[in-house]
């Protein structure tokens, strides 16, 4: 294999949790950090007070590393870029914009930058800012995404770049984490399937919903006005499409979101918050340690990867 990111990251096996806004604080990071894998803190839209006592906490319980995610398109995104080179932070990865401006100080304190991309060309640009790996998400994916499919973008992404891919994007077991080596990635990263952990503090409403969820229960909106969100379909996402199908502007469709994923996730209003998951809901039937999650996933690709296959 061309690159180790367990040795970037120093960590145990070649999974990231993904930086899921409301969902990805301190207590789950930890858990997937004491679980051998890469625990990410997500700032989302969260004020700069609320994501450093969440570092904090996450150093109390755990020793292990873990990552910050900065979604760039927070009001809040340069205080956090400041306060992670404050906070002693070792692996930042960003979301839903370009890192361009904040990578040389991140680099400058030793940071390890990890984008995620939705594309080759981008992947490319990033590469010539050193960054020390790409996290490459297909259209799969819950939340923000780009429109390449995990299994086109990863070869291509591969084929473009040096640095270290980690593939993003209906991932959701051992047999995805094998598929995606074989792309060519370096590891994976998962979201939905730890939304559902035991550790996660998501409101079980969101969990019951992606236990219950069928392959063709995720929908995309916003795609007409440049800003798709896949979650699953419901109340909500009904009167989006709807309204997005009727030619309602941009400002006023992005008004009925506002608040709504923590009205999901926290509230438990799973008909009228947005419910963000991957396409690989599905798969997922039960709710689980973060530590069996991993070790379920790590034993399943092992024995995947180390079959004769017939060709
Ligand atoms: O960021 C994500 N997924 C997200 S962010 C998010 S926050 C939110 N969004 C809507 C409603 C409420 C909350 C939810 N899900 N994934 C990583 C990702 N980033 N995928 C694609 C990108 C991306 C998109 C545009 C990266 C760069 C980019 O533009 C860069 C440029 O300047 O060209």
């Amino acid at each position: 294999m061309k690159h180790n990111i367990c040795e970037l990251f120093d960590i145990e096996y070649p999974l990231i949790q993904g930086g899921m806004a409301w969902v990805a604080e301190h207590k789950l990071a930890a858990a997937v950090s004491n679980a051998g894998g890469l625990g990410i803190i997500a700032a989302g839209n969260a004020p700069v007070a609320v994501v450093r006592d969440e570092i904090r906490k996450a150093k109390e319980l755990t020793k292990k590393p873990f990552g910050v995610n900065i979604m760039l398109i927070s009001p809040n995104a340069a205080e956090i870029a400041q306060l992670v080179i404050d906070e002693g932070v070792k692996i930042v990865t960003t979301g839903a914009g370009s890192p361009e401006k904040y990578i040389p100080m991140w680099k400058e304190a030793g940071i390890k930058v990890v984008p995620v991309v939705s594309s080759v060309a981008f992947a490319k640009r990033l590469e010539r800012y050193e960054v020390d790996a790409i996290i490459a998400e297909g259209t799969e994916a819950g939340g923000h995404i780009g429109e390449n499919t995990t299994m086109a973008l990863i070869p291509q992404v591969v084929d473009a770049v040096s640095i270290p891919v980690i593939a993003a994007g209906g991932i959701g077991d051992g047999r995805g984490l094998a598929a995606v080596f074989m792309l060519g990635a370096s590891g994976a990263q998962l979201g939905t399937r730890f939304v559902v952990a035991k550790e996660s503090i998501v409101h079980d409403n969101y969990k019951q919903r992606i236990i219950n969820s069928k392959d063709v229960d995720s929908v995309v909106t916003g795609r007409s006005i440049g800003h798709p969100v896949r979650g699953l379909r419901n109340t909500m996402t009904r009167k989006y499409l709807q309204m997005e199908k009727e030619g309602v502007d941009f400002m006023e469709l992005e008004a009925l979101t506002v608040g709504k994923l923590r009205e999901a996730v926290i509230n438990g209003d799973v008909m009228n918050g947005t419910v963000m998951a991957g396409q690989i809901a599905g798969l997922i039937k039960k709710e689980q340690t973060c530590k069996e999650i991993i070790d379920e996933i790590m034993e399943q690709a092992k024995e995947l990867l180390s079959r004769k296959y017939v060709i």
